[in-house]
């Protein structure tokens, strides 16, 4: 009752107000998750209880005295495939321990995500997306793959973190977790850090420095010892436009660019147009 309803004057508190983001994770190699989501960042939000992570371990589930999880492909094949008893058993006492309906059952607000090279791409949108839900369940795959009706019974959506393959989803489901979870209202400390990056508006950052001032020959820029914040915050636009002109054109056409923007990227086209080629950043 009193975390739902804060009194008046507890407004601007970081606690969460409304359930935290619940994540739980289902793995064969528990060990390969949990000592990442121990530190740092992520385990400062667990302790703040502004997000619950919980690691379980699928060989837990298995049914059968050899505790098996995997086994061999009908049809013939190289490798092992992983079994879908102890996952389904897995992602229904995930659910039940969140107070939620069984993992069959499409729950608002819950996503059970298998990791893998074919699902979705995993982007910034996706991460902000997930952010949004109150349980998350990662299911990692190993060996070949999972059995096809874990995909019809209880995954509602596939991610990949890229074009590679990797030995297990554990790797991905990391990725995912702490790109969601530093999204979480409260997870970042300083308020301006996600302010910031809704402020660059999906391009690259632009170049950071700090002490000391000149280190191996190579010198901060005179314009961030300035205290010319206007200049300052025209300078790292322009060296975000630049950056992301050069190394990723294709999310120029995503990003959210003022006139003032639009009249920096022409004249780096300009400068481009005389020198052909080159390095420069254009300052
Ligand atoms: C996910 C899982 C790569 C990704 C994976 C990815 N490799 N790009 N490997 O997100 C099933 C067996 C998939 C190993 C797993």
């Amino acid at each position: 009752m009193a975390a739902a309803c804060p009194v008046e004057g507890e407004a601007k508190t970081r606690e969460p107000v409304s359930a935290p983001l619940r994540i739980s994770i289902l793995t064969v190699f528990p060990e390969m998750v949990g000592p990442p989501l121990a530190e740092s960042i992520l385990k400062r939000a667990r302790d703040r209880g502004l997000v619950e992570i919980e690691v379980l371990n699928i060989r837990d589930f298995a049914a059968d005295r050899h505790k098996s999880t995997d086994d061999y492909p009908y049809g013939g094949g190289p490798g092992m495939v992983m079994r879908p008893e102890p996952i389904v058993a897995a992602a229904e006492a995930a659910c039940a321990g969140a107070g939620g309906p069984p993992p069959e059952d499409r729950a608002a607000g819950r996503e059970v995500i298998l990791l893998t090279p074919a699902g979705e791409p995993f982007t910034q949108a996706t991460a902000r997306e997930l952010s949004g839900m109150s349980h998350l369940i990662l299911v990692c795959g190993h060996y070949e793959g999972v059995d096809e009706r874990v995909r019809e019974l209880i995954v509602t959506r596939e991610v990949s973190i890229g074009d590679y393959v990797l030995t297990g989803g554990e790797l991905p489901a990391l990725v995912v977790t702490d790109a969601v979870a530093r999204l979480v209202p409260g997870v970042l400390g300083g308020e301006e850090s996600a302010a910031e990056e809704s402020f660059s508006g999906g391009l690259l950052e632009y170049p950071q420095y700090t002490r000391p001032r000149e280190f191996r020959g190579l010198k901060v820029p005179d314009v961030l010892l300035s205290g010319h914040h206007e200049q300052v915050r025209r300078w790292r636009r322009r060296q975000s436009l630049a950056r992301t002109w050069q190394r990723r054109p294709e999310l120029l056409a995503q990003a959210a660019l003022t006139a003032e923007d639009e009249a920096i990227l022409a004249e780096l086209r300009r400068d481009e147009s005389r020198r052909e080629g080159g390095e420069d950043l254009g300052e």
